[in-house]
């Protein structure tokens, strides 16, 4: 039984590179990665979700995100992720809830939603998708997931209780908790379509204390000059959602932005 597990392991890691390993060796070399969110709920037209993912993945995102938080069955997920399959970047689960967890994934963020109010949102929904995420053989990304700000469809459903921009300290000091827990991945979240992102001074407080986890920006981006603030702030990696969903064009403009940000 071992040496067949031996086995496995050995033969995956020959044909395919962890995710994790993936990104970090991209970070270790200097570069800022986009992730590009699809909502299975938004993304029902399949020729249109192709024609979007290749905009995307031709213009170098890093990774699909796929999660919502309303409305998300299994199958919607599995039908996204086996269609995001033939662009060739890692195709990360992104879960709003257990019904999020898709065997056709290549990984998936093990999330606790750090300033929940509701222990369900910070452990117990990991506990009731676990054997899930094991039978499934996905790779895991622990991830702490914290809601800022305006905080969206995810701060309302996830019962969050969003830090206000204007509180840096406090931002730090989860993420801080976050690496003491051992995340390898901090999650800063203003919420899909928030009317304004996190301020880069907030994500600056964040990444001087992070540590060697990594760390995500998200929610409310939606211009190259913001982008390019977040990651100039300290961000790693810039989630986008919303401008992907509007038009794809701008998001590789963000793309750039992240790949080559102005100083
Ligand atoms: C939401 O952070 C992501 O979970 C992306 O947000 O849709 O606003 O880009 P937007």
């Amino acid at each position: 039984m071992k040496k067949a597990r031996r086995v496995r392991r050995r033969v995956r890691s020959e044909e395919k590179e962890y995710v994790h390993n993936y990104i970090t060796r991209k970070i270790r070399s200097g570069e800022k990665l986009h992730f590009t969110l699809i909502d299975p709920e938004k993304a029902q037209n399949s020729e249109e979700l192709s024609n979007t993912a290749k905009i995307l993945s031709d213009a170098g995102t890093d990774a699909f995100l796929v999660g919502g938080s309303v409305g998300v069955s299994e199958a919607d997920v599995d039908r996204v992720v086996q269609a995001l399959k033939p662009f060739k970047k890692p195709v990360i689960l992104f879960p709003g809830n257990i019904s999020g967890v898709s065997r056709y994934a290549d990984a998936i963020l093990f999330m606790s939603l750090m300033n929940s109010e509701d222990p369900y949102f910070i452990i117990e929904a990991a506990v009731l998708g676990s054997p899930l995420v094991h039978r499934y053989g996905l790779e895991v990304l622990p991830t702490a997931y914290i809601i800022v700000g305006y905080g969206g469809a995810a701060g309302f459903i996830g019962r969050a209780r969003p830090i206000p921009y204007e509180k840096p300290d406090i931002g730090a000091a989860y993420v801080l908790a976050a690496r003491y827990l051992g995340k390898k991945y901090i999650y800063l979240e203003a919420g899909s379509g928030a009317p304004a992102p996190i301020p880069p001074t907030f994500v600056n407080a964040a990444a001087k204390i992070k540590g060697n986890a990594l760390l995500m920006v998200g929610g409310g981006i939606k211009t190259a000059e913001t982008a390019n603030e977040i990651v100039k702030a300290g961000a790693d990696i810039i989630v986008t959602g919303t401008v992907v969903e509007e038009d794809p064009h701008k998001a590789v403009e963000i793309i750039k932005a992240v790949k080559e940000p102005k100083r």
